[in-house]
């Protein structure tokens, strides 16, 4: 899939599979992603009809995998859009900063996995689409 907002991509990462001895998928930081990993974070038993995210971040760079169930991802640079559906688990999105983002779609049995690349703080957090908008030079 073709992904047209700005500096977001999907990460096919690295897979072995060995048929009944199972998959192993990996990535190397340096490698397969260009930051430091600070902080990883997951998010599970998220229930029917629920919205998470709903911000975008200053600096933070993430990356997502889903590596259980499903989700529906909104992503928008302030003037392209799109979703994108998650459902594998070696495949990731990666969310560059000033990216608003919202996730919904969860099935009951997702995971989701998020590897940061800054610490907790809630001062990077845009938790208001106008302001994100004027932030992001998209809007006077
Ligand atoms: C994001 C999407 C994909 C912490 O204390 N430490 C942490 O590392 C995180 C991620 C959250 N929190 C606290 C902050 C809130 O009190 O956990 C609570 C729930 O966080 P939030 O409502 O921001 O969760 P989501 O699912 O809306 O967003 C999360 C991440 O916060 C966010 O960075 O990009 O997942």
């Amino acid at each position: 899939m073709q992904i047209t907002v700005n500096n977001c991509k999907l990460i096919d990462v690295c897979t072995i599979d060995e048929k009944d001895r199972g998959i192993l998928s990996f990535f190397e930081v340096g490698k397969h992603i260009d930051f430091p990993v600070k902080r990883i974070y997951w998010i599970y038993n998220v229930g029917k009809n629920i919205k998470r995210g709903g911000h975008a971040h200053k600096n933070t760079i993430q990356v997502l995998f889903c590596l259980q169930g499903n989700i529906n991802i909104y992503i928008d640079d302030g003037v392209n859009n799109m979703n994108i559906v998650l459902d594998k688990p070696n495949q990731g999105l990666l969310i560059s900063p000033m990216i608003w983002h919202d996730m919904k779609g969860f099935s009951r049995d997702t995971i989701i996995l998020v590897f940061a690349s800054e610490h907790y703080d809630a001062n990077d957090y845009i938790r208001n689409y106008d302001e994100f908008l004027k932030l992001a030079g998209k809007k006077e």
